[in-house]
């Protein structure tokens, strides 16, 4: 279902007007009203009068991590703070504190937005939504509960953690959507094998799953493990927090709430626009944000547009699933290496689980060296060295063959990875220490 047709399905030229309008009223807005944009702008050598078009936008200085930690907490208000209801922030995997300030229209927004998100699920006010996205200063739960109530939809607010409540509340309630991150839907899943429960009998048929990489062939498993769809979602703190852009029943591609987040993808280094299809870096501009818009905020995040229509019938630009983010790309002896493509080929290797750690040290020869942590199935453990040898030899072949460089593998027994109710850890990088 589409929620809102009227702009998911809008003919692209009407859009392209529509964006452009709400560029220019954001561009006079914050140079009249913010000092950091005000500087910015000046320093760039640009007026909001230089603004004549939509793509006139790549005049427009980027907005980055290090301009937020530098106007932390309120430099970047847009808002008199009396109008803030709602302030949200994640420390993110940098640590750098990234905060959004929402007004009453911001919080409209984003519940229409996860609406959105939701209905390109299936879900409709028919639909019991149990979310568990942590409430808090996390956006993940707020932005699921907002986007379900703007649905109609009936939501269980549980937060993340305690499993086993969270699995007797699925049975009893008969939830039919699930809403969490990827690495916390697969613990569930192990959690109701232990406590014998059949999700697959159980009327959960659909999931919203992001916040953090998850592969193609993760999708696959939770889809088989729950006997439900699972869909990707995406969004951070900085531009509303979930519900920028997501997946249709296509499963291919997430459609970006392009009305509202204004999409572009640079080439990281010379930050200009690459051509259709090329990878970059995903940059958004907030189109009608009141408290803390963003003018082409770096995102780091890694992808690339499809431009295709799509059978839906929604119009909105695609985005493929991220690749990675700039900074989460590993650059082991020269080659780079996202975790992503770690956890989709260790998924093709039968016999594992899909539980990895990832630690990258220096050895005494001072050049890199990654060990890949990887969990057997319980089926495949066995005393006889020979045959667990084999298997770690298997996987040592696969990423040498996958990411061109020398992989030690460490098979550990199961459930011995740390588990997440949130953001997996799948890196530790001993590097820098
Ligand atoms: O993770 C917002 C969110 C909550 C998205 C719930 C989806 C579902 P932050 O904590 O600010 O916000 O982290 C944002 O997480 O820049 C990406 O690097 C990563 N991320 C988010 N969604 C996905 C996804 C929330 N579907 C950062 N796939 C982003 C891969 C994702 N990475």
């Amino acid at each position: 279902m589409i929620f809102n047709p009227e702009y998911e399905s809008m003919d692209p030229a009407a859009r392209r007007t529509l964006q452009f309008a709400r560029l220019k009223n954001l561009v006079e807005k914050l140079y009249s009203d913010v000092a950091f944009y005000r500087k910015k702008m000046e320093a760039a050598g640009v007026t909001p009068r230089d603004i004549q078009r939509l793509e006139d936008i790549e005049l427009l200085p980027f907005t980055t991590k290090d301009d937020l930690r530098e106007t932390f907490p309120y430099g970047l208000l847009a808002s008199p703070k009396s109008m803030i209801e709602e302030i949200h922030m994640s420390s993110g995997t940098t640590g750098i504190p990234v905060v959004d300030a929402y007004t009453h229209k911001d919080i409209e927004i984003w519940g229409e937005s996860m609406a959105r998100t939701l209905a390109g699920a299936g879900c409709t006010r028919d639909d019991t939504v149990q979310n568990c996205y942590g409430y808090g200063l996390f956006t993940g739960g707020p932005g699921a509960h907002y986007g379900a109530r703007v649905l109609g939809a009936n939501v269980l607010p549980m937060s993340s953690g305690n499993t086993a409540r969270q699995l007797q509340v699925m049975q009893a309630f008969g939830s039919t959507c699930l809403t969490c991150t990827p690495s916390y839907a697969l613990y569930m899943a192990e959690e109701a094998v232990e406590a014998g429960i059949d999700l697959r009998a159980l009327p959960i048929s659909k999931g919203c799953f992001g916040a953090e990489p998850w592969s193609e062939n993760m999708r696959k498993e939770i889809e088989s493990r729950f006997g439900m769809k699972a869909y990707d979602i995406y969004g951070l703190t900085e531009i509303i927090g979930p519900g920028v852009a997501f997946e249709c029943e296509t499963q291919n591609g997430l459609h970006v709430n392009e009305d509202l987040f204004f999409p572009e993808i640079i080439d990281p280094v010379t930050g200009k626009q690459v051509s259709a299809g090329e990878k970059g870096e995903l940059v958004f501009t907030t189109l009608t944000k009141e408290g803390t818009p963003l003018i082409r905020y770096r995102t780091r995040d890694i992808t690339y547009f499809m431009t295709a229509p799509c059978p839906c019938g929604r119009t909105t630009v695609r985005m493929h699933r991220l690749f990675g983010r700039t900074d989460d790309m590993l650059i082991i002896r020269g080659v780079n290496v996202f975790p992503s493509q770690i956890e989709q080929a260790l998924f093709e290797i039968e016999g594992t689980e899909p539980q990895y750690l990832i630690v990258v040290d220096r050895g005494a020869s001072h050049l890199d060296e990654l060990e890949l942590q990887v969990e057997v199935k319980q089926e495949f453990l066995s005393d006889e060295t020979k045959g667990m040898e084999a298997l770690r030899k298997k996987i040592e072949g696969v990423m040498k063959s996958k990411l061109q460089i020398a992989v030690r593998v460490k098979l550990v027994e199961p459930k011995t990875i740390e588990r997440s109710i949130g953001k997996a850890k799948r890196v530790i990088d001993k590097r820098s220490i």
